[in-house]
């Protein structure tokens, strides 16, 4: 590990190319208060600009207990919708941005912290996580994207019964209903990521850029131009210099294979 810079809300840790962000605020279950968002705001923008990809996981028990309530419960509308849409922007330049964001999930994965964990790229729960959104017990509502980001990875119907019922969901059952994408032992989420991390790290920059930022753009648009805009990127990422070069260490066997499931290498 090289470059260890951990500061009171926020630890990070720059391996290799890939940045590890820690939530560090273990007393209050890594509760995201103004002061942890502004804090994430910078470790997020120092990885975007010096790794090639970012493992955002929690120190502690839990991943994050969501938004920090004792701060909420002060604030007026005005405040609030001013949070809200901070939260919104900060979050976008993790969804949106030019490098990859693994999310280590354990524990509590609950409210604005699944909202978080929402809008990165890769999620890897442990086998200690639980999901909820307890924002009807709490007389709220999401409020750091979730509307949109979670309700398009669980689907509406069963987020709306998330939040309606409190129910509490498993790693198994979030990984059955797309919430993550990736199970891991108790304890085995952060190298599952870091793991994932360096393998998205590996692509070419461009290639990720256009799958962070073309691919869920064109899910907002109609079939027709969502192939438009496929053809566009697809020319424009072939059209590097790193594409040519990755080309031909395939075609010239430099480059690594696919690594052939032993199931289908059997059959
Ligand atoms: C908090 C928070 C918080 C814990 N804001 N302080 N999120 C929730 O509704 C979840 C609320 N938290 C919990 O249900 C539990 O804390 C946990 C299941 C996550 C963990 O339980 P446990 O037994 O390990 O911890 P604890 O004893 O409940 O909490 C330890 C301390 O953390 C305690 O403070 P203390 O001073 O009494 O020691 C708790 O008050 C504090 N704590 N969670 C503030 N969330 C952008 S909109 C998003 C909207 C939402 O996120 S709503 C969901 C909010």
């Amino acid at each position: 590990m090289a470059d260890i810079a951990s500061e009171e809300l926020i630890s990070y840790v720059l391996k290799d190319e890939v940045a590890l962000i820690g939530l560090n605020r273990p007393a209050k279950r890594n509760a995201i208060s103004d002061r942890v968002v502004e804090a994430l705001a910078v470790a997020v923008d120092r990885a975007t600009n010096e790794a090639r990809a970012a493992v955002i996981h929690g120190h502690g028990d839990h991943f994050c207990a969501g938004l920090d309530l004792g701060e909420h419960v002060q604030k007026g509308p005005m405040e609030a919708i001013r949070g809200s849409r901070r939260w919104h922007e900060i979050f976008a330049r993790i969804e949106r941005g030019t490098i990859p964001f693994v999310s280590a999930l354990h524990g509590a994965v609950v409210g604005g912290g699944l909202e978080l964990a929402a809008a990165t790229h890769i999620r890897v729960a442990d086998e200690t996580a639980f999901f909820a959104l307890p924002e009807g017990q709490r007389g709220i509502f999401v409020g750091g994207g979730g509307a949109v980001r979670i309700a398009r990875l669980m689907g509406p119907a069963r987020m709306g019964d998330f939040m309606l019922t409190g129910r509490v969901a498993t790693a198994q059952e979030a990984e059955r209903w797309g919430l993550v994408q990736y199970l891991a032992p108790a304890g085995g989420a952060v190298d599952k990521a870091l793991e994932l991390a360096a393998r998205a790290a590996s692509n070419a920059p461009m290639s990720n850029y256009a799958i962070l930022n073309a691919l869920p753009r064109i899910q907002d648009m109609s079939s027709e131009d969502g192939l438009f805009v496929e053809s566009l990127m697809s020319s424009l990422t072939s059209a590097t210099p790193e594409a040519e070069e990755r080309l031909r260490a395939f075609l010239e066997k430099r480059a690594r294979r696919l690594d052939i499931p032993q199931a289908a290498a059997d059959g």
